[in-house]
């Protein structure tokens, strides 16, 4: 890629402006704008793009293929530009042009095709395959309706769609001839061959395009780009009917209506499935779609016969929703290619490798037998013969798994078990932090861990240090370049080097003013969103993730509302000002969460404007949290809140975006917090809480009551009390339901049994915040340790302990 610069890029985006809208720089809006710089930006990485594919191809290079339903990737002009090498020059040039660069970034919508976490990883995995030259690339699906916006009314939340295609999207190209034909329904019938053996043939079924929008995906500064293609549903015209149908047009467009609907919107659940038929379509229309067209390019590219397709490809697939594309390759290699069973089974599974993320049961997919075979006969009848063979195994080859085959088998209960078939179809089963990984391997899956060790492993979850720290925030990155140099960029674990200068003060000092900076920016926005003006100065202890009940945001509020009755209590108490700052969407059809959400907001509304608190207590819900969002809050936080009933979240990756800007964690042994505790210690983060063993203790063995704590701890009394009276909110029975929930169900997450130790941890904070230079130190020290948690860490461990895959120099 060419160096371009500011003056230069002046002048070109001065050029597009004429020569496409035939327009002066002074008529240019600020989408104008937006839209020819996007332009020059993907001019810039088409040559490498084709140039990357082409080498991939020439060298035969062995890919990986990240399946996934969901790529949260947000807004790509900032980090495309950034990753092109042309972020300063730009930003100073959209400057010289008299424009905010931040507005004229902002043009761009997020493309908002995740929920969270599992999303925003592929995400993140996708920037650092492509940062470190590896062949690897996503097939995702191409939803015209994005994760909800979200807006709060009267503290509800209310969901508004996400038409995120409104305005063209720059950055993707359509490849109608390279559409794959995709069937649902129909008959399956079965034929005998002159050799004896079977074939099947699927006929009368209803038949869909599934066009591919490639958008490039752009290495730091080395010319590599890979390819996120995601898929979208069309109408199959069929050559001989195109003429004489004017009957059936009406009949027509309902038809091409229910096809467009198959990647029509993004279903916004997060670890809590909704069995509905077209989420399944989805699934099948994803993998269907993405395995033909691996298998194509394997045949046209590697001139090898299937049997050595392992060599050459490997499969990921991010948590069961694409594990259809395991009986998918049978049906190709066996119906379209020829191959025998044994043959194709052994090519697929020695493709497919499957990560899991997480141990909810309520997540844990699972399909009625009726609607797979009725959407996908011949898909239900490979997937049939799995759990045969899978069965007979276990009854003939492992004696002492007779007992356990209800549990094991694929189709049980009337029911097909995703998680069953992609372990059984997988070689490798992944969790996503350590802890996460030993409770598969001993609880969760302990069944097929015992019949498989060897294809169990772990794989810590990362984040790209290049969007979430030198993009996001580039006052501590120049900073940590000052100080270190250049070499953690691409060499993130090098930000140890950080931990030499602890002890420098006036270096300290720095550090506090860039955090300072983030803080008093932060400020700025929540004033403009919301009117209210915030303490910069105040402690920023931030919780952004889902809402759910396992996540805790309700522990969370319980101490917002203690310290509000503290002060009620005493308005000249001592304290250090906080500002509590909360981003989270609850699923649509997730009552209690929905909850949650308003006594938040309702809470808010109370401690923000109640005169005897000032400026010491600020409750602040910032609306539709999106990855844009995160961008700005994440810079700003002192404390990052990761406060899960322990065993519950499987890693978290938002407690290493924060510990990577300098936020100190609170937070309970769970997840990934654990590997960050192994890192920084007790000295610099607030680990408190229920261990995951006594929590899986208590769910075995009983012996937990909420109804004694409520009865013992004032402060929980009067909380729920609060709720329960409706002095949060104008009428009586406002927040009952949370009462009962807490109190009638035992209180299933242990936000009464963890609220002592939380208040503790809390005190603890204020203590530590209040000696600045320590405060400090700790900071630098999360800094220092983050470039762990790199999502290039953790690919190089997918790439050597999973894929075998080789990192692509140009020289080989
Ligand atoms: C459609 C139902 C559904 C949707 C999403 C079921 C399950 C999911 C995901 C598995 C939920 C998810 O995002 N899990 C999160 O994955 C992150 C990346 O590995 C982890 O860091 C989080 O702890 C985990 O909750």
């Amino acid at each position: 890629m060419q160096p371009y610069t500011a003056d230069g890029l002046k002048d070109e985006i001065a050029r597009r402006l004429q020569v496409d809208k035939g327009q002066k720089l002074e008529e240019a809006s600020p989408k104008d704008v937006y839209y020819a710089l996007a332009s020059i930006v993907h001019g810039e990485i088409m040559p490498s793009w084709n140039k990357t594919q082409q080498k991939y191809k020439d060298k035969k290079a062995k890919q990986v293929y990240y399946l996934s339903m969901e790529f949260l990737i947000g807004s790509l002009i900032k980090s495309n530009l950034l990753n092109c090498g042309m972020l300063n020059q730009t930003i100073e040039a959209l400057r010289k042009m008299g424009f905010h660069p931040e507005e004229i970034f902002a043009q761009e919508q997020d493309a908002a095709l995740g929920n969270g976490g599992l999303g925003r990883l592929a995400a993140c995995f996708l920037d650092s395959l492509s940062s470190l030259d590896y062949p690897g690339h996503g097939h995702g699906i191409r939803y015209r309706y994005g994760l909800f916006e979200q807006r709060i009314i009267h503290g509800n939340q209310v969901e508004l769609p996400d038409y995120w295609l409104k305005d063209a999207y720059p950055w993707e190209n359509r490849k109608e001839e390279e559409a794959i034909l995709i069937h649902f329904r129909g008959e399956v019938h079965m034929f005998k061959k002159n050799d004896g053996s079977l074939e099947f043939k699927h006929e009368n079924t209803d038949k869909v395009m599934a066009v591919p929008y490639d958008i490039p995906v752009v290495g730091y500064q080395n010319s590599t780009v890979n390819t996120l293609r995601l898929w979208s549903a069309e109408p199959y015209f069929p050559p001989e009917e195109n003429e004489g149908q004017e009957d059936d047009f009406y009949h027509d467009l309902e038809h091409q209506h229910s096809i467009e609907q198959i990647t029509g919107f993004l279903y916004p659940d997060d670890s809590n499935i909704e069995g509905k038929e077209l989420r399944l379509k989805q699934q099948y229309f994803l993998v269907s779609s993405s395995i033909q067209n691996i298998i194509r390019q394997f045949k046209e590219n590697y001139q090898l016969p299937l049997s050595r397709l392992p060599e050459k490809v490997v499969i990921q697939i991010n948590d069961t929703h694409p594990s259809l594309g395991i009986p998918e390759m049978m049906r190709v290699l066996m119906d379209e290619e020829n191959l025998s069973w044994d043959a194709a089974w052994k090519v697929t599974t020695g493709a497919f490798a499957y990560t899991n993320h997480t141990t909810l049961s309520e997540a844990l997919e699972t399909w009625p037998v009726e609607m797979t075979e009725g959407l996908l006969p011949r898909i239900y009848m490979i997937i049939h013969e799995i759990n045969e063979r899978f069965c007979r195994d276990l009854w003939f080859n492992h004696k002492e798994k007779r007992e356990e085959i209800p549990q094991l088998a694929v189709i049980a209960d009337g029911r097909v078990h995703m998680a069953r078939l992609a372990i059984v179809g997988s070689f490798s089963v992944n969790g996503v932090a350590r802890i996460h990984t030993e409770i598969l391997k001993n609880q969760e899956m302990s069944g097929f861990y015992s019949l498989y060790p060897k294809k169990f492993n772990n794989k810590t979850n990362g984040i790209t240090h290049r969007r979430w720290l030198l993009q996001a925030n580039p006052g501590l990155a120049g900073l940590i370049t000052d100080v270190i140099g250049p070499n953690w960029i691409r060499r993130p674990k090098q930000l140890i080097s950080l931990m030499k200068y602890t002890k420098d003060r006036p270096l300290l000092e720095k550090f506090a003013s860039a955090k300072q900076q983030n803080k008093q920016a932060l400020a700025n926005f929540i004033h403009q969103r919301t009117g209210i003006a915030v303490d910069p100065h105040s402690i920023f202890d931030v919780q952004i993730k889902r809402l759910h009940e396992y996540k805790r945001q309700l522990l969370n509020i319980f101490h917002v509302i203690y310290l509000y009755n503290e002060l009620k209590d005493n308005p000249q108490l001592d304290v250090v000002p906080r500002t509590f700052i909360f981003g989270a969407k609850a699923a649509p059809s997730y009552y209690l969460a929905k909850e949650i959400i308003k006594l938040i907001n309702t809470v808010a509304s109370i401690v923000n404007y109640d005169k005897d608190v000032k400026d010491k207590l600020k409750v602040i819900f910032l609306e539709n949290y999106n990855v844009s969002l995160a961008e700005k809050i994440i810079p700003a936080a002192d404390i990052s809140e990761q406060i899960s009933t322990a065993s519950k979240e499987a890693s978290g990756t938002g407690n290493m975006k924060m510990m990577m800007n300098g936020a100190l964690t609170i937070g309970t042994m769970d997840g990934a917090n654990i590997e960050i505790h192994d890192l920084v210690g007790d000295d610099n983060m607030f680990i408190f809480g229920l261990s995951a063993e006594q929590v899986m203790d208590y769910y075995r063995h009983g012996g937990y009551s909420a109804t004694d704590i409520y009865n013992t701890d004032d402060r929980v009394k009067r909380i729920l009390d609060q709720l329960k009276l409706g002095e949060f909110g104008s009428q009586e029975i406002e927040f009952k339901d949370i009462y009962y929930n807490i109190l009638s169900h035992n209180d299933p997450y242990f936000v009464l049994k963890d609220f002592e130790p939380y208040m503790e941890a809390h005190e603890i904070v204020e203590r530590t915040y209040r000696d600045t230079y320590s405060w400090l130190q700790k900071s630098v020290t999360n800094i220092a340790y983050s470039g762990k948690f790199s999502s290039d860490h953790t690919i190089q461990q997918y790439a050597t302990g999973i894929w075998n895959l080789k990192q692509f120099k140009e020289k080989e």
